[in-house]
């Protein structure tokens, strides 16, 4: 068994840098004190809890009185941030800065939405940035305005993205999340899973005269992305295209030249980006060429704006009234100090179906490591599991366990002002909804009230009796709320850099680097080993007996 993670455990001399410095101690002793308190009791003694426990920034509102902190906890978090040098190293990565120690380089995304320019060690990066940017946006209106021809004269109606992980999650999230502002007609589409099912359902209504490819890959060496691209390419050929229609219907968007040029793209028909924007960071580099083609480049244009706006406000805004630090901070409060290991994102917005997914990988694969700056294992959580469905939905599914489970879960509600499509009372009725929930994660509802409901109802009093227990409701739930006017691509780009530089603040605290990911590179090796085994028909003993019994079943059934 590995070694548990106990941030609770009494100081000794085994403990990390951080949990023994004064800041963490002192908001260790802290936590003592404020459990008793409810929540809701807090704004009684604070009637301008809501004013102070909450920021603006444009259209957006984040609201964390309902969080269970008070002004000390935050000025204690905020000693904790100046400890760990917080705007130092927001400053460092704003300015190219290493921050990747482990691959030694810059996680420099900020430079892809920036209208300055952006040094990069000499280097002033935003030329690149515009070059790509320009020759999307020619390629994009070409594509959109049909000028651009399949190899039967007809113009592109569809586009498969092919891609996994970075290459995929942020490109979907954002295509559905700004499908009303879909407006040429062409449908996208993504396929990322290796399973050839995908590729299959995705394929099958498509006419190939009329279909683009995008093969998006960083490295373009990763296994699922490549073999769907093969099987693409393949099923192209098998319908009647010939060997020279391929440039006309396959793009590529990659940083290595070579492979794509290997696997039979003509380089000039490549949209680069750079080692520096890592898989998570990349949907604003030419990752987000299908968001680009499924809502034209002004749009493409108005997300990056947005996002750029998020970033000015992290850089220059005091930490106090900076959102990205203050969430992190809160987001540190509720992981190591309260406990919470779960962590619900519960948009009430249908377009924002896939923004859990999406913040899955961008706060498990950037701040899901043992191991802090230095080398050494930490003795502190750094994360939780991160997960969530649309409102209404998980309502009438999940909710109970944060109502009434046991485990310490977070959550974060996202909601629209204005729906997009404001049929009858749909939108104040999920409102209502986003707003009832709030409220009962916060206030729950007590003995004396249920005992109070039950005494209303025609319910025996022995039957009463029995039922109390069951319908107490604790309260007191960790819960953010974040409300904006309208989903639109400048509030998406805003609050989607938001979670990026969330993710970034806690990681500072931690002291790890959020900008590498072993484990994935450690999966993308594995799978290479064991399928030459499953290219014969012996049954195998070389492995442990759970593996050798698996693939051996596997054998037996094919
Ligand atoms: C993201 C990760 C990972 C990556 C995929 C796809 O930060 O590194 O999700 O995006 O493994 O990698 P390629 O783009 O190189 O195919």
């Amino acid at each position: 068994m590995k070694d548990k993670v106990d941030s609770s455990r009494p100081p000794d001399k085994t403990m990390t840098p951080l949990t023994q410095s004064p800041a963490w101690q002192a908001l260790q002793a802290h936590r003592s004190t404020l459990s008793k308190q409810p929540v809701y009791d807090l704004f009684r003694q604070d009637a301008q809890r809501f004013e102070q426990f909450s920021l603006h920034f444009d259209d957006l509102l984040v609201d964390f009185s309902k969080q269970p902190v008070t002004r000390e906890t935050l000025a204690l978090l905020l000693t904790l941030a100046r400890q760990q040098d917080m705007e130092n190293w927001i400053t460092r990565l704003f300015h190219g800065a290493r921050v990747n120690n482990t691959e030694d380089r810059a996680a420099l995304h900020i430079a892809l939405r920036s209208k300055e320019p952006v040094m990069l060690e000499g280097e002033n990066v935003t030329l690149k940035v515009n070059a790509v940017l320009d020759q999307m946006a020619a390629f994009t209106d070409k594509i959109r305005s049909g000028d651009h021809k399949g190899y039967d004269g007809q113009p592109i109606t569809d586009i498969v993205n092919i891609g996994i992980g970075g290459s995929d999650l942020g490109p979907c999230m954002v295509t559905e999340a700004l499908k009303p502002y879909q407006s040429s007609g062409i449908r996208p589409h993504f396929v990322s899973n290796i399973d050839g099912t995908q590729l299959y359902e995705t394929l099958q209504p498509l006419n190939p005269a009329t279909t683009l490819f995008v093969i998006a890959s960083k490295t373009f060496t990763t296994q699922e992305t490549l073999t769907n691209a093969h099987s693409a390419r393949n099923w192209f050929l098998a319908q009647g295209a010939q060997e020279q229609d391929i440039a006309r219907h396959f793009v590529a968007v990659s940083t290595n030249r070579a492979a794509v040029a290997h696997f039979g793209i003509d380089p000039g028909n490549m949209f680069e980006f750079w080692d520096w924007v890592g898989g998570r960071y990349s949907l604003w580099s030419a990752i987000g060429l299908p968001i680009a083609l499924a809502i034209g480049m002004d749009h493409f244009r108005a997300l990056l704006a947005g996002a750029n706006a998020m970033d000015q406000h992290f850089l220059n805004t005091p930490l106090e009234k900076n959102i990205p630090v203050m969430l992190g901070l809160i987001a540190v409060w509720q992981i190591n100090f309260l406990g919470v290991t779960s962590h619900a994102v519960l948009p009430y917005d249908q377009y924002l179906h896939r923004f859990p997914a999406y913040l899955q990988q961008l706060e498990m694969e950037s701040n899901g490591k043992r191991i802090d700056r230095n080398g050494n294992a930490v003795d502190y959580a750094t994360g939780t599991a991160v997960w969530g469905e649309p409102g209404t939905n998980g309502q009438h599914a999940f909710y109970q366990l944060l109502h009434q489970g046991t485990a310490s879960i977070s959550a974060d509600f996202l909601a629209p002002c204005q729906s997009q499509h404001p049929i009858g009372n749909h939108h104040p009725l999920l409102l209502a909804n986003c707003f009832a929930q709030t409220q009962a994660l916060m206030c729950g509802k007590n003995e004396q009230e249920v005992r109070h409901e039950l005494e209303s109802s025609s319910v025996s009093a022995a039957l009463r009796e029995k039922l109390i227990p069951h319908k107490i409701h604790p309260g007191n739930h960790p819960v953010t709320t974040m409300l904006f006017r309208k989903l639109d691509p400048a509030t998406l780009g805003m609050l989607i850099a938001l979670y990026e530089h969330k993710v970034f603040v806690q990681s500072v605290i931690w002291n790890i680097n959020p900008f590498d990911q072993w484990g994935v590179e450690l999966g993308k090796q594995l799978a290479g080993k064991i399928l030459p085994e499953l290219e014969h028909d012996q049954f195998t003993a070389a492995y442990d007996g759970s593996t050798n019994g698996l693939i051996n079943f596997y054998k037996r059934y094919r």
